[in-house]
């Protein structure tokens, strides 16, 4: 006997998913509310009320639509974090890099295709600090005819880090620009937006995962965080490593992971160790000890067996020390990338613009009418890329500079190479003051479409070494090698992995030490690339890649969308 509702049922949602396939459409209502997570209310900017965001789930080869509002007080931009926006470099985000700011009350349309990446990836503010709290996952699943390449889990889960403060981020930002100095430092770390039980507040709160035992679960693990890369544990459990930022990786297995910001990790969990209740758990790496400051608290949440027979308190793992900087390598060095992934392709082998660019902290003398009240007289904290330091325009985005050709906005100086040779990563250099003021200066780097870049970071001690989490707009890029001290151009190379190295958006160079990457500029555009720690990037700590036309229409950058911002 059918019931023929059933029926009426399947085909209706049959239609609905033919008519809609390939286009997700949502909009982002962004306010400005009172949210207490930690001890008090406090005055927060969020998407549609929530903290995270909404979770975005998509397709692979989907186009994504997203009306965004701008409800508070603030200008706003929304960056889709690791998406490449092959042919819509205006959806990229980036305030003044490729789009002037939505204004309080104004709105825009993103528009995006996602084609070749699969994993998982994230969205944010990219004005300011406003990405504290505006921020949620992007989830990209295989299209149909595609698998994930490890078997398939039985349910997903987002662990989104993040970070809190018992304040307005934006007046933390504020304060610290005025004075100059290193920012307040957060009150606690989050998952999914939870501070978790070792937090001594009434209004804390800790997010639960429960699990069935004997299965395996992907969790899709996010850091977004301001200031802080996480050591993530879960106790007696291991996890298998198979992506990270949206690039699938060899299966790694290890009872730890280090995750800096911007960067995502996909782990597979098995469930099959006696049922209870375990904290997971993440709390900063140091890895600038004495330089910087920064809450060493740690954030947990639960996972918790069904069906326990006696509920005992959580069991909470042993994290790793917080300044332990071989634990953090081996992880970050061991990563390697799955070449059997239809999505992977070889490393180019020849190499068209050769970068060696050191990445540091320093100083700029303090503007007029500001009070610097740092201990360097004079001076504002500052960062460089090869010793520029990273002014926004203010007047058009970059993109629009360049696709309308307008002069004075940006100067395409921006050198291969430092302008100084020096001992980068000695200490005795960290206050030498004839290395440390840094001119401030819109400088962009142009090449060719198609061409590949290599690029050595070189962290240097001025002021301190710190490990800095680099992230590259619209492309992702092989990691070569990494190491510590001054890279070495004639021995280093010999250690490339041109076979099977990871593949991602945002690395994570050594403290102290040096990273190689290599990509194709095959994505005409203008794309940022700087630190993923905010305060790092309000003092300067970017650059931005001009990607150049190819010669057909596939590869010109398109005219702006009708509704994109003006200044
Ligand atoms: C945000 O809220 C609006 C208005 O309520 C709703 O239409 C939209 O679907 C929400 N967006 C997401 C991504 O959930
Ligand atoms: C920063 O911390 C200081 C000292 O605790 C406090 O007085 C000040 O209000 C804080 N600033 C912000 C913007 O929260
Ligand atoms: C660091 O975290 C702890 C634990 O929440 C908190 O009590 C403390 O205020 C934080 N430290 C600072 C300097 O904010
Ligand atoms: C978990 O990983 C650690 C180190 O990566 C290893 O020493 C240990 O044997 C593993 N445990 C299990 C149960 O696989
Ligand atoms: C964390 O910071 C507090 C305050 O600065 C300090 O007392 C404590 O020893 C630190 N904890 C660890 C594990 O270093
Ligand atoms: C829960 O535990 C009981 C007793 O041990 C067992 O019979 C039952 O199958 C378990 N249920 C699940 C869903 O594991
Ligand atoms: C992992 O990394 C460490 C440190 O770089 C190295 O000594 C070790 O050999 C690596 N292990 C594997 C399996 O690659
Ligand atoms: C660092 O520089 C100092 C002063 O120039 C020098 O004496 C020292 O040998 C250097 N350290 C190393 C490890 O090269
Ligand atoms: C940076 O540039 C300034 C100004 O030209 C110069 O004084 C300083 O030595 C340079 N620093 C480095 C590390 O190149
Ligand atoms: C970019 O270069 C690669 C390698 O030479 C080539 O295979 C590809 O077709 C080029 N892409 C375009 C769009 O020209
Ligand atoms: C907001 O953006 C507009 C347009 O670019 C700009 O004129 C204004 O100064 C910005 N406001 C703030 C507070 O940055
Ligand atoms: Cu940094």
């Amino acid at each position: 006997m059918t019931r023929p509702w059933i029926l009426v049922i399947i085909l209706l949602s049959l239609t609905l998913s033919i008519a809609d396939a390939g286009i997700v459409e949502t909009s982002f209502h962004v306010k400005s509310l009172r949210v207490n997570r930690l001890c008090k209310r406090q005055v927060i900017t969020a998407v549609n009320g929530s903290l995270p965001g909404p979770t975005l789930k998509v397709k692979e080869g989907d186009t994504v639509v997203v009306h965004v509002f701008n409800k508070s007080p603030y200008n706003l931009t929304i960056h889709w974090h690791g998406v490449f926006q092959r042919q819509t470099p205006w959806a990229d985000g980036p305030h003044y890099i490729t789009q002037c700011p939505i204004m309080p009350g104004n709105s825009y349309t993103y528009k995006f295709h996602i084609t070749g990446q699969e994993g998982t990836l994230w969205w944010h503010a990219h004005v300011r600090w406003l990405r504290a709290t505006v921020y949620g996952a992007l989830l990209i699943r295989p299209t149909s005819g595609h698998k994930y390449p490890f078997p398939k889990p039985f349910r997903e889960h987002t662990i989104l880090l993040g970070e809190w403060w018992n304040a307005n981020p934006m007046d933390v930002e504020d304060a610290a620009l005025a004075a100059g100095v290193a920012p307040n430092i957060s009150e606690a770390y989050t998952i999914n937006g939870w501070p978790g039980d070792l937090y001594s507040c009434p209004s804390k709160k800790t997010y639960k995962l429960e699990v069935v035992q004997g299965k395996t679960y992907l969790l899709r693990i996010i850091n977004a965080a301001l200031t802080a890369q996480f050591f993530f544990k879960i106790a007696n459990h291991n996890m298998t490593v198979v992506a990270v930022d949206a690039a699938y990786t060899a299966p790694y297995s290890t009872d730890v992971i280090l995750i800096a910001p911007g960067q995502t990790t996909d782990v597979l969990l098995t469930t099959d160790i006696s049922p209870g209740s375990y904290y997971m758990a993440a709390r900063p790496y140091l890895s600038a000890v004495g330089v910087v400051q920064v809450n060493n608290s740690t954030t947990t949440a639960i996972l918790s067996y069904k069906n326990i027979s006696k509920s005992s308190p959580p069991l909470l793992p042993a994290l790793p020390a917080l300044n332990d900087t071989p634990t953090a390598y081996t992880f970050s060095s061991n990563l390697t990338a799955l070449t059997t992934s239809w999505i992977w392709s070889p490393v180019p082998l020849k190499v068209d613009e050769n970068m060696f660019i050191t990445i540091s902290l320093g100083l700029s003398p303090c503007r007029p009418n500001q009070i610097c009240v740092g201990p360097f007289v004079g001076q504002q904290m500052s960062a460089s890329m090869n010793n520029h330091s990273f002014v926004l325009p203010s007047t058009t985005s970059i993109l629009q500079a360049h696709f309308h050709e307008i002069s004075g906005i940006y100067t395409p100086d921006f050198p291969n190479q430092p302008p100084l040779i020096f001992d980068y990563t000695n200490a005795s250099n960290s206050f030498n003051p004839s290395l440390l003021i840094t001119p401030k200066s819109t400088s962009i780097k142009r090449v060719k479409f198609n061409s590949t870049v290599q690029i050595v970071f070189q962290n240097t001690a001025l002021i301190g070494v710190e490990e800095h989490p680099m992230h590259l707009h619209g492309h992702n890029f092989y990691v070569l090698a990494q190491g510590f001290g001054n890279y070495d151009a004639v021995n280093d190379p010999k250690k490339f992995n041109l076979v099977n190295p990871q593949e991602r958006n945002t690395i994570g160079v050594p403290v102290g030490g040096w990273a190689v990457i290599r990509f194709r500029a095959n994505n005409p555009g203008a794309w940022m690339i700087h630190c993923h720690l905010d305060v790092h990037l309000s003092w300067g700590f970017a650059t931005t890649l001009i990607v150049e036309n190819g010669g057909t229409p596939e590869t010109m950058v398109p005219p702006p969308p009708a509704d994109l911002p003006k200044c």
